[in-house]
């Protein structure tokens, strides 16, 4: 690793730094020229849906819609560079598991199927069919189909998500976790029980309208940039942006358009904050708590709205009323003069919308905090109308969608009645394995087989040892991926490698190109169509290997798999069938930008047991009282893991994060400057982090301290590699995504903690 600089970043985010990293990024990979082409197709009516965020593409614009961290992802996935089966011949796993992720992230794109050989411990080449084979006959052999275990990461199509699920269901499991249990889990189950659905209420179009934002939790400038373009327009409109975040992120408060020559020239940017709150790590729902109180007791309420669409609002309005601003003000962080402001510029907005991202979902009390801001937006009638309602920020570019889909370990029993009837079989009705059961079970030998379509489950999951350890115990892990990652190095007895197209890339079955369709954060869904030739002529599509690999498994099965694979469009109309909302799907979904799902609540219709929206509200108690306290005589620290500007999760695209001034290296952890004094820690020494928990302790060893803007007691450092000190049981409750941004940790100087 090259060396760690630290440095104070003062420029705006975006401009002419996000313009060369870019260009470097571009040229990193080796497709300098092809890759400016390529970028002029991301995000168009007529071509490739950007693989980096799920932040949705504005209607009209001029040329293109890109951000730097679009084209690192684009970059990262049109590389030049390969993984030949000659570089396998060459390195055994064990030497490849000397190398970081960079390093794995580095070699590029897979070009064959492979399997590993353990007489050799080598990866060696194996023919599509041989591997299908070989994966069938380790799934016919389980005892039961709940020993297999099929993974989604949220980069997977509709049409790949779809004939996936029906994979697996005909198999017969539920066993289907995927990466939103990691992620907007919480989201998804707390909305449904407030307002009948688990997704967003906006459209882009309300955010030219809205007139008050409030953004709890989320970093636009580094994971969903274009999300800053809209902000820049709000901010420009004299909107009021009210942020909550512990950091300041250098993309919330300042931002030059790399697209707008006059702004690049002039360079200063506009500002997209309007004011900055700076809570505790896991305060959000003090704060939500603390905003419906004021409104309750000093601002106006839709009582309209509130009489005609909403039922508990008495029991809401006990709950914060007999609150004491005092246990708000501890528990969020936040100052009693704050919370005056932050209420009065709420109370006064016409049009409010709430957005959020892991900040708020991955903690323990994500679901109520959700449901007391879906609470603070039911006040004063901020859901169904234009320029208000809430806005969860989903993270994978289809992650929306292959839920959609069906790719749920816990699927509704309307969804299967459907499925059950397109296809005539009947899927299992008992729920499956979500991502932390799955670990558990994998540990406990209850499952045998992991099956990963797309992601990084060895590294993406918490409690990192402990999840090696279950993967390696594996009498079969099957990769359907693009990269090499963890996942193909931490491997079980037998271990294949399916390697298959990436979304840029031209996608022919039968003699016909094939479109796919995503779903974004704002539920819209349009067809994505690859541009580019595919980095090996060996590659299978995704729809194509589940295609040919349920023949190979179900060799009784009726349904027709290959024609399915062969033309996407046979797909489309099974998903149309099944999938509310996608009714003559082809025909919508061919037309320019594709459609918007029909949302409820945006009419005000609430699919709700009640019929109603309903206020959920809990004491600010009972979310305290169970807090897990450490018997340590060190001074605890609350840990939250983010994500660097170089990085799209598991994948590590370089060593800069640009704008929190840190290059060079990834071991480090933010701190305030006052806390590094008050434990005598320098920040040229390094320190081991232990976390504690129930169950006793994890260490991560070597990491430097930063001396950083965020409140005291609290520290940040990066994910992945910080994920070896969140435990596995540690998660949010019902939802059971896991605390990644709350660890109890404590420092000592490095090699004093054993
Ligand atoms: N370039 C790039 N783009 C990405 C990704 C990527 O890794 N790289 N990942 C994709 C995925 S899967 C997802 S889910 C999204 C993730 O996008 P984000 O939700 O932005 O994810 P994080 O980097 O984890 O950042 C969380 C932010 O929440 C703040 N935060 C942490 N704890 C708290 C808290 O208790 N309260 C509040 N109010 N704030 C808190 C942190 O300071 C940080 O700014 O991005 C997607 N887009
Ligand atoms: N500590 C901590 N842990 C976290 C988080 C956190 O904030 N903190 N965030 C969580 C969140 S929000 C998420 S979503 C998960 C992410 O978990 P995952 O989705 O499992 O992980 P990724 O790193 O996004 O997966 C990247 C891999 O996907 C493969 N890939 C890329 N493109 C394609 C494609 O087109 N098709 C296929 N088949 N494969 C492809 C490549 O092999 C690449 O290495 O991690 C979670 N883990
Ligand atoms: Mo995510």
């Amino acid at each position: 690793m090259s060396e760690l600089k630290i440095h104070h970043y003062k420029q705006p985010a975006g401009g002419w730094g996000a313009l060369r990293a870019s260009m470097q990024s571009l040229q990193h990979q080796g497709i300098l020229a092809e890759g400016t082409t390529l970028l002029l197709k991301s995000n168009q009516a007529e071509g490739f849906d950007c693989p980096g965020c799920a932040w949705p593409d504005p209607d009209a614009h001029s040329t293109f819609e890109f951000c730097e961290n679009g084209v690192k992802a684009v970059a990262a996935e049109a590389t030049s560079k390969r993984v030949t089966t000659d570089f396998f011949a060459q390195h055994t796993v064990s030497w490849l598991a000397e190398h970081d992720d960079y390093y794995l992230e580095e070699l590029g794109r897979l070009t064959e199927p492979m399997f590993y050989d353990a007489a050799t411990d080598h990866y060696v080449p194996i023919s599509w069919e041989a591997a299908f084979q070989r994966v069938a006959q380790h799934l016919q052999a389980l005892k039961s189909p709940h020993e297999a275990i099929f993974y989604t990461s949220g980069r997977t199509s509709n049409e790949a998500a779809f004939l996936y699920q029906l994979f697996a269901r005909e198999f017969g499991t539920n066993n289907m976790p995927d990466c939103s249990n990691m992620c907007h889990e919480p989201t998804s189950l707390g909305m449904p029980e407030s307002i009948g659905i688990g997704k967003g209420t906006v459209t882009l179009e309300d955010f030219d309208h809205a007139d008050t934002l409030l953004l709890f939790g989320h970093n636009p400038g580094t994971n969903h940039p274009r999300m800053l373009g809209t902000l820049r327009d709000a901010a420009k409109r004299g909107c009021r942006i009210l942020v909550f975040n512990p950091l300041r992120e250098r993309g919330l408060q300042r931002f030059v358009n790399p697209q707008d020559a006059r702004e690049m020239l002039i360079n200063h940017g506009t500002e997209i904050a309007t004011h900055y709150y700076q809570p505790r790590i896991g305060g959000d729902y003090a704060i939500a708590l603390g905003i419906a109180r004021y409104v309750l007791e000093q601002g106006t309420l839709d009582q309209d709205f509130i009489d005609t669409h909403t039922q508990g609002f008495e029991s809401l309005k006990e709950i914060a009323i007999n609150t004491p601003w005092a246990d708000i003000e501890v528990e969020s962080g936040l100052t009693h003069a704050e919370f005056m402001e932050i209420g009065k510029i709420y109370d006064e907005g016409k049009a409010g919308i709430i957005t959020w991202g892991m900040g708020i979902t991955q903690h323990k009390h994500a679901v109520a905090t959700i449901q007391m801001l879906v609470n603070v937006l039911l006040l004063k009638g901020n859901i169904g109308k234009e320029g208000a309602g809430a806005c969860p920020i989903r993270g994978h570019s289809n992650v929306q969608g292959d839920r959609t889909m069906g790719i749920w370990e816990r699927p509704a029993p309307d969804f299967l009645d459907r499925l059950a009837k397109e296809f005539d079989f009947e899927p299992p009705r008992e729920h499956g394995y979500d991502v932390i059961r799955s670990i558990t079970a994998l540990e406990e030998g209850c499952a045998k087989v992991f099956f990963g379509m797309g992601g990084n489950f060895a590294n993406a999951t918490p409690d990192t040892a402990r999840v090696h350890k279950a993967l390696r115990g594996c009498a079969l892990t099957v990769h359907v991926t693009t990269k090499l990652n963890r996942s193909h190095i931490v491997h079980g007895k037998e271990a294949i490698i399916l390697p298959c197209l990436g979304r840029t890339e031209i996608d022919i079955q039968n003699g016909q190109p094939q479109g796919v369709t995503v779903e974004d954060s704002m539920s819209m869904v349009h067809i994505s169509q690859g541009m580019r030739a595919p980095a090996s002529p060996h590659l299978k599509s995704e729809s194509a290997i589940i295609a040919e690999l349920a023949e190979a498994t179900l060799p009784q099965s009726k349904m027709p798999w290959r024609e399915m694979g062969a033309d996407y469009d046979r797909i489309r109309d099974r998903i149309s069938r099944v999938v509310p909302g996608f009714e003559d799907f082809n025909d919508r979904v061919h037309k320019p930008r594709g459609f918007h799902l029909d949302l409820p609540p945006r009419s005000r219709r609430w699919t709700t047991a009640s019929g109603k929206a309903n206020f959920i509200a809990q004491a600010l108690k009972a979310i305290t009282e169970d807090r897990f306290q450490p018997q340590t005589a060190a001074r605890i620290f609350n840990l939250m893991t983010i994500r660097s500007h170089d990085q799209y999760n598991t994948t590590i695209y370089g060593l800069e994060d640009r704008y929190r001034g840190v290059s060079g290296a990834r071991n480090v952890c933010f701190m305030h400057a006052a806390d590094m004094a008050e434990l005598g820690f320098q920040p040229d020494r390094p320190v081991d982090i232990t976390s504690h928990w129930r169950d006793g302790e994890r260490v991560a060893r070597n990491f430097v301290l930063v001396p950083y803007d965020i409140p005291r007691g609290c520290v940040a450092g990066y994910y992945p590699e910080l994920n070896v000190l969140v435990p596995l049981s540690s998660h949010a409750d019902r939802a059971n995504t896991p605390t990644s941004k709350s660890i109890q940790v404590t420092f000592a100087a490095a090699g004093q903690c054993d």
